[in-house]
């Protein structure tokens, strides 16, 4: 699966970066959002493959595009079988969030990225559009931090890990209301809080990087990024769990607005029988074969953000694989006119 689809999902991120970056700072998260869709969309149905994308842009009716059940790739045409190898008729799935940071994007902030999963059929957790808690900390911490301890008691394990005094730590939060409790409680246990307005999913990655000066991330944000975080953090062997949330008094704004008991209801009409697990890495991206791959949108702890020139942009990318145990950087220059000379900027 990945010697062919590795280059090529790189393309499908990067595609929806520049054209997500088109409207960088302009304002209008969801033209920011609208425009990496359809071009994340149209350039995976270029690919020889048959995919599924299981966490997307929302269900079939809200979204239409890159809903979740969507069928993408050029195996999945009813006469594929004609032109498709059978390895490439084997189901795979897809989560896909083309423009993850839309606020970052449109305000011009560091952070954004087109990010997506990929794996064998099931090898992805379908989250619910919900909250989830989050835990991310670097491979050196990996099993030994834990979600349901406290902040400070998972400060003092990160600190020994990572052999430095908790004062030497920098844990990434979202800057929310919710997190208020969360953010003293770091703070006063010694470590520093680099507080983010949107974005966890990059704060996250940077878990998994040496040199990125980001030892966690801790607090709520949305439950299908978490999954790409997870796949991410699972090929480079980082620390992620994750914790559905699913009480509106937890979480007063955005993703679940109805009562607790009738999010709880979804939950089991899903499947989710112990709403209250806690999920490891593994779990959210448990197929033998994951995939991750992102391109930054604005500059990032990892990535460059697009750059335009005349008749062209750069951009710089990240696809993770658990095959090869690689986390490529790859550093494109996209010329969109056909050019007489190659102008490298
Ligand atoms: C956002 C976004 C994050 O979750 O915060 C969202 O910036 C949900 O949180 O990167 P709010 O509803 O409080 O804004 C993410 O998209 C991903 O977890």
């Amino acid at each position: 699966m990945e010697s062919t689809l590795g280059l090529e999902i790189i393309e499908v991120v990067e595609q929806a970066a520049i054209a997500s970056a088109r409207w960088m700072g302009k304002g209008e998260k969801d033209m920011a959002d609208q425009v990496a869709v359809e071009a994340m969309r149209e350039r995976m149905n270029q690919i020889h493959m048959r995919g599924k994308i299981v966490i997307g842009e929302g269900e079939r009716d809200d979204a239409p595009m890159l809903y979740i059940g969507e069928d993408v790739g050029i195996c999945t045409r009813p006469d594929a079988a004609e032109y498709c190898n059978p390895e490439e008729l084997l189901e795979i799935d897809i989560a896909v969030d083309p423009c993850e940071g839309t606020n970052l994007c449109a305000y011009g902030q560091p952070g954004s990225m087109a990010v997506l999963a990929i794996s064998e059929k099931g090898g992805l957790f379908a989250a619910p559009d919900f909250y989830m808690k989050k835990l991310a900390a670097p491979p050196a911490a990996q099993g030994k931090v834990d979600i349901t301890k406290s902040a400070t008691e998972n400060l003092k394990i990160l600190a020994e890990c990572l052999s430095r005094s908790i004062d030497e730590l920098v844990v990434v939060v979202m800057k929310r209301e919710r997190h208020n409790d969360l953010i003293k409680e770091i703070r006063d246990a010694g470590a520093r809080v680099r507080l983010i307005s949107d974005g966890d999913v990059s704060a996250a990655i940077s878990c998994g990087f040496a040199g990125t000066n980001t030892h966690a991330l801790m607090g709520i944000g949305a439950a299908p990024e978490g999954v790409i975080s997870a796949a991410a953090m699972r090929c480079l062997g980082g620390h992620f769990q994750g914790q559905l949330i699913y009480d509106p008094a937890v979480v007063k704004t955005g993703l679940i607005g109805e009562s607790k008991e009738a999010n709880l209801a979804r939950l089991k009409d899903m499947g989710i029988t112990d709403p209250d697990k806690v999920y490891s890495a593994d779990e959210l991206a448990s197929g033998e074969t994951v995939l991750f791959a992102g391109c930054g949108i604005t500059p990032g702890n990892l990535m460059e953000g697009v750059r335009f020139f005349h008749g062209g942009a750069r951009t710089q990318s990240l696809v993770i694989s658990n095959q090869s145990n690689t986390a490529r950087f790859v550093d494109t220059i996209h010329l969109f006119d056909k050019p007489d000379y190659i102008a490298v900027k």
